[in-house]
This record gives C-alpha cells, structure tokens and sequence, in this order.
C-alpha cells in the first residue's frame, strides 16, 4: 500500500506536493506494516521489484487523476527500473489514460542507483523529463564524489540525505556540508528539498541556509490517503 508524506515549502510551510512512500502489508494478520528499506534489496534480488515500481506508479497517477489538479505527487524510482527504457512509454500511457499533466508527477532517483550505469540512468531521467516530469536526485550526499554526479544528471531537485540533516544541530560538519550543497545545487539553478526534518531548530537553521523545502516528522508523518482527494488530508495534517 501507499502512504504519503506532504513535502513543505520552507518559507510558509505551505504543501506543494506529497511523497509516496511504498509499505508492505503482512497478510498473516499482524497489523504490521513493512517498510521499503526490508523489501526492495529483497524483490530486487528477485526479480520483482519492476513489478513494484509499475504498481506504485499507476497508484500514484490513479491517485493524481481523483485529486485536485494542484495536488502533485513524488513516486522512488527502483535501481532497476532506470536500465529499462520500456519505463518511460509504459509511464506515458498511465497519464495518458488518466488524463493526468505529466507536471504533477515527480521522479525521485536515487544518486547511488543512478551510479551503477549512469549513462542509462542520464538517457532515462532526460526521457522522462522530455514527457514533463520533473526530476529529483533522492538521498543527495549519500554517495562517493555527489558534485560530480550532480554536474553528470540532469535534474531539477536534489533532495538532501537526512543523514546530514539529522546531524545539522549537533555536527558542524554537517552543517558544512549541508550549506555547501544547497550553495552550489542553486548555483546550478536547481531546487533543494531536506528531508527527515525531525525538529523546530533544524528547521531554523534550514531556513537559514536557504533551502527551499522541508519533509520529516517535525512538519507532517506518512499518513495512509482518507480520501480520494489528498487535498484536505493536507490541510488536516498541517493543522
Ligand atoms: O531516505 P528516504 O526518503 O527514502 O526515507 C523515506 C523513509 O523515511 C520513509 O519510509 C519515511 O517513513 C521515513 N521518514 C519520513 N520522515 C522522517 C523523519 O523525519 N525522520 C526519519 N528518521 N525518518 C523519516
Ligand atoms: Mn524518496
């Protein structure tokens, strides 16, 4: 199933759109649901896990077709799923079956997938944003040499690992770090989101560096869609 967490503008705390987060639901009756971290490596291992990304992206665009149409959506896109260039047709087929804009749905990617055979991965984020889909590059710092991955892939977004936003209070490297990528991704006329946001002061010093969206556990929690219409789910969380 899918959970969705609004992802905030940094300025007013206003929604701009919602991640889609991927959980497995254990049939053997325990309430428990399992995150992706305990399944994807598996159902990649498997050969499943292109299934996966198929089915989370025709949710998402089901999701886009019965919301608001100022309601956009943010889907992970699978390692495997950026070496098979039959991604990109089967994506424009959702959106054109549900007469959904190509503009609400985001792609986020992340640096080290992107890494394993980059020229594949450059041919499928440039497809993708041919068709009008807007790029993040996921987990942003998380890998060897990222400047030089961010010069290598086009996108529109990086999305900084909360690896170093958990530590901005506490570390004064990460801190560096930090103002270092939000400095050169603007330079690069790129947008900036931090994720696992998780208290009021890394929110402070974000704004203070001039990020330009904020997501974690400080500004909303995953919540499982009431409704068809993510909208006032939206407004209920961020009140
Ligand atoms: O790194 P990535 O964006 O893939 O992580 C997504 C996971 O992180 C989701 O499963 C989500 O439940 C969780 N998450 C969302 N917000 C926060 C947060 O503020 N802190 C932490 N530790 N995890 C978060
Ligand atoms: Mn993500």
């Amino acid at each position: 199933m899918l959970h969705f967490q609004p992802v905030h503008r940094a300025s007013d705390l206003q929604v701009v759109h919602f991640e889609a987060l991927a959980r497995m639901v254990d049939d053997e009756g325990s309430k428990h649901l399992i995150a992706p971290a305990a399944f994807i490596a598996h159902a990649e291992r498997r050969g499943s896990v292109r299934q996966i990304d198929r089915w989370v992206f025709e949710a998402c665009v089901q999701q886009l077709a019965a919301a608001e149409a100022s309601v956009n959506i943010a889907a992970n896109l699978s390692a495997r799923s950026l070496e098979d260039p039959s991604f990109t047709p089967f994506l424009q087929q959702q959106l054109q079956g549900h007469g959904v804009e190509p503009q609400r749905l985001h792609i986020e990617v992340t640096e080290t997938s992107a890494i394993s055979d980059p020229q594949e991965a450059c041919a499928l984020i440039n497809a993708l944003r041919v068709l009008g889909c807007t790029v993040h590059l996921d987990d942003f710092g998380s890998g060897f040499s990222s400047f030089a991955h961010l010069k290598l892939l086009q996108v529109d977004t990086i999305k900084i690992d909360g690896s170093f936003v958990r530590g901005l209070c506490t570390d004064s490297s990460s801190r560096l770090f930090v103002a270092s990528m939000i400095e050169i991704a603007h330079q690069l006329g790129k947008t900036v989101i931090a994720e696992h946001v998780e208290d009021a002061a890394t929110m402070d010093i974000l704004r203070e560096l001039e990020v330009d969206m904020v997501q974690g556990f400080h500004l909303s929690r995953p919540f499982e869609p009431l409704n068809r219409s993510l909208q006032p789910v939206a407004a209920a969380v961020l009140h």
